[in-house]
C-alpha cells in the first residue's frame, strides 16, 4: 500500500465529525437509519449495528428482524425502535405493498446484511431489499454474500451504495482467493468501485475505501484488539449513521466513518488490553474518537 501513488488518508475526512450540531436542530434532521439483519442464533450483530448507529449520531434507528429475535435485539438500547419482520418461508412478504412501505417510511439509509443468514429466502431477500429501495444503502456480511457472483445486480449509478466486505466476502463477491484479494487490494478495490458505481471499504489492516471515481483512501486507524466477532457490525453502523447525517458527502462520510472506527478500537485498546476489547468496547470509546483533533 505505502508505494502505491495517488492514494489518499482516511484521517482528512474525519473533520466532518468534528462539526457543532446546530443549536436549534433536531432528531429529523440528522436522518433515520434501518439495519436490517440478524437471524435465530445471530441476534447480535443486528445489536451491535444498531448500537453504533444511534451512538455515531443518526437521529433515529430502527433495526428490521425477525420476529424470533425482537426481544434480544430491543434489548441493546431503549433508544432503539423495531421493525418485526416475518420469517423463513414469510421473509419475501415483508417486501410486498403496504408491509413494505411501513418498513420504509422514513427511513433514510438502509444497512443490510449483518447476521441476516445464508440460509432459505434470506439472500434473495436481501438482493430485492436492495433493488426495491432507493435510499443510500449500506451492504455487508450476508447482504453482500447474497451478491456473491451475481455482482452484475450491484449497481451504485444514481444512488449511494456503500459495500463493506472484509477479505472473506470480498472473495466471495469476486469469485476470487482471499489470497488473490490480499494480492492486489487496492487495485482490487478501485477496480470494483470505478465497474460498479459504488463505494468499496475493504477490510482488514489498513481498509481502503474506494470511491465510484477510482480515488482511494487508506485508513490508518484500528488494531488487532479488533479482530474479534461483531467488530464489522459496528463499522456497519456507523458508516450508516455518517451517510444519515451526512448524505450530501459520501466519500468523506464513509472515510470519517472507517477512521472514526479504527479510533474507538486504538482508545479501546489502550484503555484496556488488545486481548480482552469487545467489539462493544469500541462504542464506548466512539466519543474519545469523535473529540479527538486529527
Ligand atoms: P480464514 O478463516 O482466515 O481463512 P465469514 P463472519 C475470512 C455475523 N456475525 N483477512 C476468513 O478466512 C456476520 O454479520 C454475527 C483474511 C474466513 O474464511 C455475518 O452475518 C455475530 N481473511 C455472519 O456472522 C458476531 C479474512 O473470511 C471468512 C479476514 C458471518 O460472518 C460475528 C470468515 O468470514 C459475526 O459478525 C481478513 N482480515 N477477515 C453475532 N454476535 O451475532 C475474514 N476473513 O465466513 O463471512 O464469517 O465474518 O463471521
Ligand atoms: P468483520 O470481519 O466484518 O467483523 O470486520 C472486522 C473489522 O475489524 C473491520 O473493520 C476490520 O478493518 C477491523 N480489523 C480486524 N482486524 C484488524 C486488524 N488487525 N487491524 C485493524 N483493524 C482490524
Ligand atoms: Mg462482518
Amino acid at each position: 500500500v505505502q508505494s502505491e501513488t495517488g492514494l489518499t488518508w482516511t484521517g482528512s475526512s474525519k473533520t466532518l465529525a468534528e462539526k457543532p450540531r446546530g443549536m436549534n436542530s433536531n432528531k429529523g434532521k440528522f436522518g433515520h437509519v434501518l439495519v436490517v439483519g440478524g437471524s435465530w442464533g445471530k441476534a447480535g450483530a443486528p445489536s451491535m449495528a444498531s448500537l453504533a448507529g444511534l451512538r455515531a449520531g443518526a437521529g433515529l434507528v430502527t433495526a428490521g428482524v425477525v420476529e424470533s429475535i425482537v426481544g434480544i435485539v430491543a434489548g441493546v438500547a431503549p433508544e432503539l425502535m423495531i421493525s418485526p419482520l416475518m420469517e423463513k418461508t414469510k421473509l419475501l412478504a415483508n417486501l410486498e405493498g403496504k408491509k413494505f412501505e411501513r418498513l420504509m417510511k422514513g427511513i433514510t439509509v438502509l444497512a443490510v446484511g449483518p447476521g441476516l443468514g445464508t440460509d432459505g429466502d434470506a439472500p434473495e431477500f436481501a438482493r430485492q431489499l436492495v433493488a426495491k429501495t432507493t435510499v443510500p444503502v449500506v451492504i455487508d456480511a450476508d447482504g453482500l454474500n447474497a451478491f456473491a457472483e451475481k455482482t452484475e445486480l450491484l449497481k451504485g449509478a444514481g444512488r449511494t451504495m456503500v459495500l463493506t466486505p472484509h477479505p472473506g466476502e470480498m472473495a466471495r463477491l469476486a469469485g476470487m482467493t482471499v489470497k488473490e484479494v490480499e494480492a492486489d487490494r487496492v487495485g482490487l478495490a478501485r477496480r470494483f468501485a470505478t465497474e460498479h458505481g459504488v463505494t468499496l471499504v475493504l477490510k482488514g489492516w489498513r481498509t481502503l475505501v474506494a470511491h465510484p471515481d477510482g480515488s482511494v483512501a487508506v485508513n490508518t486507524t484500528g488494531n488487532p484488539s479488533m479482530a474479534k466477532g461483531g467488530s464489522g457490525d459496528i463499522l456497519t453502523g456507523i458508516v450508516a449513521a455518517m451517510l444519515a447525517q451526512f448524505p450530501d458527502d459520501v466519500a468523506r462520510a464513509v472515510e470519517a466513518a472507517v477512521y472514526l472506527h479504527g479510533l474507538a478500537g486504538d482508545f479501546a485498546a489502550h484503555a484496556m488490553d488488545e486481548h480482552t476489547v469487545l467489539a462493544t468496547d469500541t462504542v464506548i470509546h466512539l466519543s474519545d474518537a469523535f473529540r479527538y483533533r486529527v
